[in-house]
């Protein structure tokens, strides 16, 4: 007799048609085909073009950053087509009173957020002109080591509590940052005080050649909350109209003084790790069987055109807009001054060390040489 299955299958490893399987608790406004399936969570008609124009716009630039990548314009860059809606519903929910933490992977959500394209593009080509953030905004820089920026996060809340404002911080957070010991001390330590945090989980499947299924035992990753007594949400990572819904609710209740949720995207890492990973090597079609068609910029195009608020003249139009913002800023990025190989010990500290110092002085005579 075969055993009962007591755990759904793992939606992120079997190909998209086990996640209908598994949907259980996952909160969603929209089918893959765009229809409403809960029209109680639909934000206005104004928020949601925003949203949709938010996407494309994310989504543009990750396009491009593959052309300007192979043409040798752009240095490594973490894609993260087919998780804008993870990325922009969640950032959109913000103020630019609150904070932002983001990783490697969420350009989209710091573009979303308001970081400035050339800015942006001068971070991901190395060059000093991206490394640091603008003064009047409160992001911090692309956090490269996994999850240090959950602590960090909870430290601003507290620090805008005790300033008396309503502010909140946000910090995002993969699959594979989730088992780090810094998410849990961040969990806990929000938790025990009430920080006005909100934590975005995007479980995208993958932490570099790893799959969730071997990185964890657990099959949803909200439930991590239970143990710090905290509110844990589980939202179809590809509906942005969800990830806003739960992500303002979020929100609402951290600027409220009822403390930090967690919220898991559940979503899908269709590119590679970055652009110079060959994921081929590790995961085969089967794996990633589906997920194209979950895919959130057509799931939100085929509602708002399905519901008379886009006709494909105006998208034309958008799409003629967004290239053309992005041409412009790809222009005053170019325009940077080249960085020079000893900046690069410049920024490290505000008083260099001795050995930063020489070899400073080793990288000027070898410029000079
Ligand atoms: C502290 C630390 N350990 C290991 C690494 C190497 N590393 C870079 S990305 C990555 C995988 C992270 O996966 P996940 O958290 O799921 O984020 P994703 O890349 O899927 O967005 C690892 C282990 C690192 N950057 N920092
Ligand atoms: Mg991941």
């Amino acid at each position: 007799m075969s055993q009962p299955q007591t755990t759904p299958p793992d939606p992120l490893t079997a190909g998209a048609a086990a996640y209908e399987d598994a949907q259980g608790d996952l909160v969603q406004t929209l089918a893959p085909d765009g229809s409403v399936t809960r029209p109680g969570a639909l934000p206005d008609v104004p928020t949601r073009l925003h949203l949709y124009r938010q996407m494309r716009r994310v989504r543009h630039f990750d396009e491009r950053a593959w052309v300007l990548y192979r043409t040798g314009r752009m240095g490594v860059f973490p894609p993260y087509g087919g998780m804008e809606a993870s990325q922009v519903g969640t950032a959109a929910a913000l103020t630019h009173d609150d904070w932002l933490f983001p990783t490697y992977r969420d350009t989209g959500a710091a573009l979303t957020y308001g970081l400035p394209i050339p800015q942006t593009l001068a971070y991901w080509r190395t060059s000093p002109h991206g490394w640091a953030m603008p003064q009047d905004l409160k992001i911090l820089p692309f956090y490269i080591p996994i999850a240090t920026q959950y602590p960090h996060a909870v430290g601003a809340a507290l620090a805008e509590r005790r300033r008396g404002t309503a502010n909140v911080a946000m910090a995002y957070i993969g699959d594979g940052g989730s088992s780090e010991g810094d998410f849990h001390e961040a969990l806990n330590f929000a938790g025990a005080l009430d920080a006005p945090c909100v934590f975005i989980l995007q479980n995208n499947g993958w932490a570099i050649s790893v799959p969730t299924r071997t990185q964890t035992r657990a099959t949803n990753l909200s439930r991590r909350a239970d143990g710090y007594g905290i509110p844990g949400v589980r939202v179809d990572g590809n509906d942005v109209l969800a990830t806003y819904h739960v992500t303002s609710e979020a929100v609402r209740r951290a600027r409220n003084g009822e403390g930090p949720t967690l919220i898991e995207t559940v979503t899908y890492r269709i590119k590679p790790h970055t652009l110079a990973d060959d994921p081929s090597r590790y995961r085969t079609d089967a794996d990633n069987e589906g997920w194209d068609a979950k895919d959130p910029v057509t799931r939100l195009r085929a509602h708002l055109l399905a519901e008379g608020h886009l006709t494909e003249e105006a998208d034309a139009a958008l799409t003629r807009e967004i290239e053309a913002e992005f041409e412009a800023a790809l222009a005053v990025a170019d325009a940077f001054p080249e960085p020079t190989p000893a900046e690069i010990v410049d920024h490290v500290f505000a008083e260099p060390t001795p050995g930063l110092r020489r070899q400073r002085a080793q990288l000027l005579a070898e410029e000079g040489a």
